[in-house]
Protein backbone atom coordinates (compact mmCIF):
# COMPACT_ATOMS: atom_id res chain seq x y z
CA UNK A 1 0.00 0.00 0.00
CA UNK A 2 1.13 3.74 -1.02
CA UNK A 3 0.16 6.81 1.03
CA UNK A 4 0.01 10.12 -0.82
CA UNK A 5 -0.90 12.63 1.32
CA UNK A 6 -2.14 15.96 -1.11
CA UNK A 7 -1.43 19.44 0.57
CA UNK A 8 -1.48 22.74 -0.12
CA UNK A 9 -2.71 26.03 1.06
CA UNK A 10 -6.80 26.99 0.60
CA UNK A 11 -8.02 26.03 -3.07
CA UNK A 12 -4.79 25.54 -4.41
CA UNK A 13 -6.80 22.37 -5.94
CA UNK A 14 -5.80 19.28 -3.30
CA UNK A 15 -9.51 17.78 -3.44
CA UNK A 16 -9.97 18.25 -7.35
CA UNK A 17 -6.74 17.11 -7.90
CA UNK A 18 -7.11 13.69 -5.26
CA UNK A 19 -10.26 13.03 -7.68
CA UNK A 20 -7.99 13.05 -10.65
CA UNK A 21 -5.98 10.83 -9.15
CA UNK A 22 -8.13 8.31 -8.43
CA UNK A 23 -9.78 8.16 -11.33
CA UNK A 24 -6.41 8.21 -13.13
CA UNK A 25 -5.26 5.05 -11.31
CA UNK A 26 -8.64 3.53 -11.70
CA UNK A 27 -8.51 3.47 -15.29
CA UNK A 28 -5.16 2.15 -15.52
CA UNK A 29 -6.13 -0.82 -13.58
CA UNK A 30 -4.57 -0.07 -10.07
CA UNK A 31 -6.30 -0.13 -6.81
CA UNK A 32 -6.77 3.57 -5.41
CA UNK A 33 -9.12 4.50 -2.64
CA UNK A 34 -9.54 7.68 -1.28
CA UNK A 35 -9.94 9.50 2.59
CA UNK A 36 -11.13 12.76 3.17
CA UNK A 37 -9.26 13.94 6.21
CA UNK A 38 -10.57 17.40 5.66
CA UNK A 39 -13.19 17.89 8.85
CA UNK A 40 -15.26 21.00 7.28
CA UNK A 41 -15.06 20.43 4.00
CA UNK A 42 -18.54 20.36 2.83
CA UNK A 43 -18.72 19.76 -1.00
CA UNK A 44 -16.11 17.21 -2.65
CA UNK A 45 -15.84 16.22 -6.10
CA UNK A 46 -15.40 12.72 -5.33
CA UNK A 47 -16.93 10.02 -3.01
CA UNK A 48 -14.19 9.04 -0.32
CA UNK A 49 -14.10 5.67 0.67
CA UNK A 50 -13.61 6.78 3.99
CA UNK A 51 -14.35 9.73 5.26
CA UNK A 52 -12.93 11.59 8.93
CA UNK A 53 -16.71 13.15 8.67
CA UNK A 54 -18.07 9.88 9.61
CA UNK A 55 -15.68 10.20 13.11
CA UNK A 56 -15.60 13.99 13.64
CA UNK A 57 -18.73 16.58 13.47
CA UNK A 58 -17.80 19.47 13.25
CA UNK A 59 -21.14 21.53 14.06
CA UNK A 60 -21.70 18.77 17.18
CA UNK A 61 -17.98 20.14 18.39
CA UNK A 62 -19.35 24.14 17.84
CA UNK A 63 -22.49 23.31 20.21
CA UNK A 64 -20.72 20.84 22.39
CA UNK A 65 -17.78 23.25 23.19
CA UNK A 66 -19.69 26.59 22.22
CA UNK A 67 -17.01 27.06 19.33
CA UNK A 68 -17.36 29.30 16.35
CA UNK A 69 -16.65 27.47 13.07
CA UNK A 70 -13.04 28.37 12.65
CA UNK A 71 -12.50 27.60 15.97
CA UNK A 72 -14.58 24.10 15.58
CA UNK A 73 -12.36 23.09 12.52
CA UNK A 74 -9.31 23.71 14.51
CA UNK A 75 -10.33 21.38 17.12
CA UNK A 76 -11.93 18.68 14.58
CA UNK A 77 -8.04 18.76 13.01
CA UNK A 78 -6.52 18.13 15.99
CA UNK A 79 -8.97 15.19 16.90
CA UNK A 80 -7.79 13.78 13.59
CA UNK A 81 -4.72 11.63 15.00
CA UNK A 82 -7.42 10.19 17.68
CA UNK A 83 -9.26 8.57 14.52
CA UNK A 84 -5.83 6.90 13.52
CA UNK A 85 -6.89 3.47 14.29
CA UNK A 86 -9.77 3.48 13.15
CA UNK A 87 -8.89 5.05 9.54
CA UNK A 88 -5.87 2.52 9.57
CA UNK A 89 -8.58 -0.66 9.86
CA UNK A 90 -10.69 0.44 7.41
CA UNK A 91 -8.00 1.04 5.07
CA UNK A 92 -6.80 -2.73 5.75
CA UNK A 93 -10.05 -4.44 5.02
CA UNK A 94 -10.10 -2.43 1.61
CA UNK A 95 -5.65 -3.50 0.95
CA UNK A 96 -5.53 -0.81 -1.80
CA UNK A 97 -2.70 -0.23 -3.90
CA UNK A 98 -2.75 3.54 -3.86
CA UNK A 99 -4.29 5.87 -0.45
CA UNK A 100 -5.14 8.96 -1.73
CA UNK A 101 -5.18 11.47 1.98
CA UNK A 102 -7.03 14.83 0.68
CA UNK A 103 -5.82 17.27 3.89
CA UNK A 104 -7.66 20.11 5.61
CA UNK A 105 -8.47 23.38 3.66
CA UNK A 106 -5.77 24.76 5.74
CA UNK A 107 -2.60 24.09 5.22
CA UNK A 108 -1.19 24.83 8.98
CA UNK A 109 -3.97 22.69 10.40
CA UNK A 110 -2.69 19.82 8.99
CA UNK A 111 0.92 20.64 8.72
CA UNK A 112 1.89 23.10 11.47
CA UNK A 113 -0.17 21.10 14.01
CA UNK A 114 0.54 18.17 16.39
CA UNK A 115 -2.35 16.00 14.85
CA UNK A 116 -1.34 15.97 11.13
CA UNK A 117 2.32 14.87 11.53
CA UNK A 118 1.24 12.63 13.67
CA UNK A 119 -0.86 10.60 11.33
CA UNK A 120 1.49 10.98 8.74
CA UNK A 121 4.32 9.12 10.78
CA UNK A 122 2.04 6.47 12.40
CA UNK A 123 0.05 5.28 9.69
CA UNK A 124 1.14 2.29 8.50
CA UNK A 125 1.63 1.18 4.79
CA UNK A 126 4.96 0.49 2.17
CA UNK A 127 5.31 3.84 0.58
CA UNK A 128 4.31 7.69 1.90
CA UNK A 129 4.81 11.00 -0.01
CA UNK A 130 3.68 14.23 0.27
CA UNK A 131 2.23 16.20 -2.56
CA UNK A 132 2.66 20.01 -1.59
CA UNK A 133 0.54 22.31 -4.14
CA UNK A 134 1.70 25.18 -5.00
CA UNK A 135 -1.06 27.69 -6.31
CA UNK A 136 -0.27 28.62 -10.05
CA UNK A 137 -2.40 31.82 -9.28
CA UNK A 138 -0.18 32.53 -5.91
CA UNK A 139 2.77 32.08 -8.02
CA UNK A 140 2.96 35.83 -9.93
CA UNK A 141 5.85 37.36 -8.78
CA UNK A 142 9.18 35.83 -8.11
CA UNK A 143 9.19 36.83 -4.78
CA UNK A 144 5.57 35.07 -4.26
CA UNK A 145 7.36 32.28 -5.98
CA UNK A 146 9.75 31.83 -3.47
CA UNK A 147 7.81 32.37 -0.47
CA UNK A 148 5.31 29.69 -1.65
CA UNK A 149 8.90 27.63 -2.21
CA UNK A 150 9.72 28.22 1.66
CA UNK A 151 6.35 27.58 2.64
CA UNK A 152 6.78 23.84 0.48
CA UNK A 153 10.22 23.46 2.61
CA UNK A 154 8.51 24.31 5.99
CA UNK A 155 5.85 21.46 5.45
CA UNK A 156 8.47 19.03 4.07
CA UNK A 157 10.84 19.62 7.40
CA UNK A 158 7.26 19.09 9.35
CA UNK A 159 6.04 15.86 7.51
CA UNK A 160 9.36 14.48 6.89
CA UNK A 161 8.40 11.98 3.94
CA UNK A 162 9.16 11.88 0.33
CA UNK A 163 7.61 15.26 -1.05
CA UNK A 164 6.65 16.54 -5.22
CA UNK A 165 6.04 20.08 -5.56
CA UNK A 166 3.46 20.51 -7.80
CA UNK A 167 2.56 23.87 -9.53
CA UNK A 168 -1.55 23.69 -10.28
CA UNK A 169 -3.77 25.24 -12.50
CA UNK A 170 -1.53 25.43 -15.12
CA UNK A 171 -4.67 25.56 -17.89
CA UNK A 172 -4.75 29.28 -16.29
CA UNK A 173 -1.13 30.28 -16.28
CA UNK A 174 -1.28 30.85 -20.70
CA UNK A 175 2.57 32.23 -21.00
CA UNK A 176 3.20 32.98 -17.49
CA UNK A 177 3.70 28.95 -17.04
CA UNK A 178 7.14 29.22 -18.68
CA UNK A 179 8.37 31.47 -17.07
CA UNK A 180 7.70 30.10 -13.65
CA UNK A 181 8.81 27.00 -14.49
CA UNK A 182 11.90 28.62 -15.41
CA UNK A 183 12.56 30.12 -11.98
CA UNK A 184 12.33 26.50 -10.78
CA UNK A 185 14.62 24.86 -13.09
CA UNK A 186 17.04 27.71 -13.07
CA UNK A 187 18.58 29.92 -10.25
CA UNK A 188 20.33 32.39 -13.03
CA UNK A 189 16.39 32.94 -14.30
CA UNK A 190 14.91 32.99 -10.65
CA UNK A 191 17.60 35.75 -9.67
CA UNK A 192 17.59 37.92 -13.33
CA UNK A 193 13.43 38.30 -12.19
CA UNK A 194 14.17 39.22 -8.88
CA UNK A 195 16.85 41.83 -10.12
CA UNK A 196 13.84 43.93 -12.21
CA UNK A 197 11.95 43.76 -8.74
CA UNK A 198 11.02 47.38 -7.62
CA UNK A 199 11.38 46.64 -4.03
CA UNK A 200 15.53 45.66 -3.84
CA UNK A 201 15.13 44.91 -0.01
CA UNK A 202 12.77 42.48 -0.50
CA UNK A 203 14.29 41.17 -3.76
CA UNK A 204 18.04 40.87 -1.85
CA UNK A 205 15.89 38.65 1.29
CA UNK A 206 13.91 36.04 -0.92
CA UNK A 207 17.53 35.91 -3.06
CA UNK A 208 19.02 35.13 0.26
CA UNK A 209 16.27 32.81 1.13
CA UNK A 210 16.41 31.03 -2.36
CA UNK A 211 19.85 29.62 -2.12
CA UNK A 212 19.45 29.02 1.09
CA UNK A 213 16.99 26.20 -0.05
CA UNK A 214 19.32 25.39 -2.71
CA UNK A 215 22.45 25.05 -0.49
CA UNK A 216 20.18 22.83 1.77
CA UNK A 217 18.67 20.38 -0.66
CA UNK A 218 15.23 21.80 0.47
CA UNK A 219 14.83 23.58 -3.28
CA UNK A 220 12.88 21.19 -5.68
CA UNK A 221 11.53 21.56 -8.61
CA UNK A 222 7.89 22.02 -9.92
CA UNK A 223 5.60 19.45 -12.30
CA UNK A 224 3.10 21.61 -13.24
CA UNK A 225 -0.49 20.19 -13.90
CA UNK A 226 -3.84 20.95 -14.37
CA UNK A 227 -7.11 19.43 -12.60
CA UNK A 228 -9.06 20.93 -15.30
CA UNK A 229 -7.43 19.43 -18.20
CA UNK A 230 -5.15 17.00 -16.80
CA UNK A 231 -1.85 18.13 -18.47
CA UNK A 232 0.88 17.43 -16.51
CA UNK A 233 -0.60 14.53 -14.62
CA UNK A 234 1.44 11.79 -16.63
CA UNK A 235 4.56 13.35 -15.31
CA UNK A 236 3.19 13.37 -11.66
CA UNK A 237 2.23 9.79 -11.96
CA UNK A 238 5.91 8.95 -13.17
CA UNK A 239 7.25 10.89 -10.68
CA UNK A 240 5.25 9.10 -7.68
CA UNK A 241 5.83 5.76 -9.66
CA UNK A 242 9.84 6.72 -8.60
CA UNK A 243 9.29 7.43 -5.19
CA UNK A 244 7.06 4.01 -4.71
CA UNK A 245 9.84 2.21 -6.47
CA UNK A 246 13.08 3.60 -4.17
CA UNK A 247 10.82 3.17 -0.98
CA UNK A 248 10.32 5.06 1.51
CA UNK A 249 14.11 5.97 2.58
CA UNK A 250 13.95 8.38 -0.69
CA UNK A 251 13.04 11.66 0.96
CA UNK A 252 14.17 13.76 -2.04
CA UNK A 253 11.09 13.91 -4.61
CA UNK A 254 11.68 15.14 -7.90
N1 LIG B 1 -8.84 25.86 -13.91
C1 LIG B 1 -8.47 25.10 -12.88
N2 LIG B 1 -9.19 25.15 -11.72
C2 LIG B 1 -8.78 24.38 -10.69
C3 LIG B 1 -7.64 23.55 -10.77
N3 LIG B 1 -7.47 22.93 -9.57
C4 LIG B 1 -8.50 23.35 -8.79
N4 LIG B 1 -9.28 24.22 -9.46
C5 LIG B 1 -10.46 24.91 -8.95
O1 LIG B 1 -10.08 25.65 -7.80
C6 LIG B 1 -11.08 25.60 -6.77
C7 LIG B 1 -10.49 25.01 -5.50
O2 LIG B 1 -10.13 23.66 -5.73
P1 LIG B 1 -10.20 22.57 -4.57
O3 LIG B 1 -9.79 21.26 -5.19
O4 LIG B 1 -11.51 22.60 -3.87
O5 LIG B 1 -9.06 23.14 -3.59
P2 LIG B 1 -8.63 22.66 -2.14
O6 LIG B 1 -9.16 23.66 -1.16
O7 LIG B 1 -7.13 22.69 -2.15
O8 LIG B 1 -9.17 21.27 -1.94
C8 LIG B 1 -12.21 24.74 -7.35
O9 LIG B 1 -13.18 25.61 -7.91
C9 LIG B 1 -11.52 23.92 -8.45
O10 LIG B 1 -12.40 23.54 -9.47
C10 LIG B 1 -6.90 23.52 -12.00
O11 LIG B 1 -5.86 22.85 -12.16
N5 LIG B 1 -7.36 24.33 -13.02
MG1 LIG C 1 -10.39 20.47 -0.39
Amino acid sequence: MNAIFITGTAGSGKSLLTSRLLQWYIDRESFPISINLDPGVVNLPYKPDVDVRDFIDVNTLMETYNLGPNGSVIMASDMIATRIDEIQDEVNNLNPDYILFDTPGQIELFAFRISGSYFVSHFQCDNKVNLFLCDGMLMSTPINFVSIQLLASAVKLRLKIAQINILTKRDLLAEKLNEVLGWAASTVSLESSLDKEKDSEYSLLTKDLSRTMKKSGLHQNLIAVSGSDLNGISNLSAALSRIVSQGEESIGGT
